[in-house]
């Protein structure tokens, strides 16, 4: 018993008061750490006025600390984001324990969580690129920084090797996860050859994403209550009524997650991003205003303008359904509630988005029709002299590809 105490890293979290909501953080803190695989021993709470340029929340304020701390065998999570000087400052006045900040911590989970080679990779380069400009000395102060909580990640050892080894391993990495780009950007572009319907589930963590791809597709995704249980995009095939989809599963949002990690995970999300409709999926039991709105915005930050439904999921015990966002459509995902108005609200989202078109394509423009021909449902073909007459039906996002061959009856609505 003892030994897998002494396994597990002790946490104390640091928490400066600079937001009303200053208790969420710290019990959002609480739960990273959990995911982290470490415990929370404590929480402090530091009020802050002024941000100290050294370190952060000022000497004071420190040495209060370093008192409390004194003989705890715990390692200090700083719940936000600290400058390299910041960090080694604080970590000296604490008596050189370690120090790390929110975004190691993300990391670290990061790290754990990534199962996928090419997961592994955006996280072996975050956590890099988060660290090199952080290696300013050598020894001790590099060994203080280096690492999230226990030896995971890139690690102390690998760490030590110097600056320049950093940054060829950056460099060999932001080739192969181009490289894994451009692959997966071929397979988007069958995709949309083969014109399938796609939809991804997004939104904050821990709010069932994963849980409602499995109920809606067999699948068998890991879920859990965890903060980032998943990191890997998942594509499963999804029917309704016979008309198929494909649905995707990917990484959760986080408020304040900071920009290095969101464009770690740029490429990931932005192939799940590349769809028809976005499942925005909030937990109705928790504080789903907090989360749509930090949805929308990394949305925004992303520049993805993809339609949306939002799906308040954990609504098994709501009883009161006022101050939902309009329209929200409500399940829970656990119990399986809700889901055929889901999915009818899924299916009449893409009969809306269908538009009756006459076409007129003159024979000598075939090969460039044929290739627009995967967009349409051609209801009928009448071979004239000169060209063919075409009644398809097209999804309107794809509207735009057919105008050349619009006939004067065009567009009926
Ligand atoms: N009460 C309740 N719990 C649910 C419901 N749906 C999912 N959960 C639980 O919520 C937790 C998180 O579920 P996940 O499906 O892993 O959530 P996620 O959004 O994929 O989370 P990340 O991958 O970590 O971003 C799990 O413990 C689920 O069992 C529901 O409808 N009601
Ligand atoms: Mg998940």
């Amino acid at each position: 018993m003892q030994i897998f105490e002494e396994e597990i890293e002790k946490i104390h979290i640091v928490q400066p008061i600079l937001h009303r909501d200053y208790k969420a953080l710290a019990a959002e803190a609480e739960s990273l750490v959990e995911s982290a695989g470490a415990l929370c021993a404590g929480v402090t709470y530091v009020e802050v006025r002024e941000v100290n340029p050294a370190t952060f929340i000022g000497s004071g304020k420190l040495e209060k600390l370093r008192e409390l701390l004194h003989d705890l065998p715990v390692t200090v999570l700083f719940n936000g984001e600290l400058s390299p000087s910041q960090t080694l400052n604080i970590s000296a006045a604490l008596e050189g324990r370690k120090v790390i900040d929110r975004t190691t911590l993300i990391l670290d989970i990061f790290a754990r969580n990534a199962k996928s080679g090419e997961g592994k990779l955006q996280v072996e380069l975050a956590q890099l690129k988060y660290i090199y400009p952080r290696l300013k000395g050598k020894g001790e102060a590099l060994s203080r920084l280096g690492g999230g909580i226990g030896t995971r990640g890139p690690g102390e050892t690998k760490l030590e090797t110097d600056r320049r080894r950093i940054r060829s391993r950056i460099a060999a990495l932001e080739n192969r996860l181009l490289d894994l780009e451009q692959r997966r950007k071929l397979i988007q572009v069958r995709r949309e050859k083969q014109s399938a319907r796609t939809i991804s589930l997004i939104g904050y963590t821990n709010t069932g994403k994963s849980t409602l791809l499995n109920l809606l597709t067999d699948a068998d995704v890991y879920a859990e209550n965890r903060l980032f249980a998943t990191l890997d995009t998942t594509t499963r095939k999804l029917t309704i009524d016979g008309s198929e989809f494909l649905l995707t599963d990917t990484v959760g949002f986080l408020r304040e997650l900071p920009h290095s990690l969101i464009s770690a995970f740029h490429s990931t999300l932005e192939s799940a991003l590349q769809c028809d409709l976005l499942l925005i999926v909030c937990d109705a039991q928790s504080d789903y205003e907090m989360q749509l709105q930090t949805t929308l915005e990394t949305l925004q930050e992303l520049g993805c303008k993809v339609p949306y439904l939002i799906v308040m999921n954990k609504c098994e015990a709501v009883t009161d359904f006022e101050g939902y966002p309009r329209d929200a459509l409500f399940v829970s995902a656990k119990y399986n509630r809700g889901i055929d108005s889901l999915k009818s609200a899924i299916l009449q989202f893409f009969s809306d988005r269908l538009t009756v078109v006459q076409l007129f394509v003159p024979y000598r423009d075939m090969s460039a029709y044929s290739a627009m021909k995967a967009y349409a449902d051609e209801l009928e073909v009448v071979y004239k002299e000169t060209g063919l007459r075409v009644k398809a039906r097209v999804p309107r996002m794809y509207l735009h590809k057919f105008r050349p061959f619009f006939t004067d009856a065009a567009e009926s609505e």
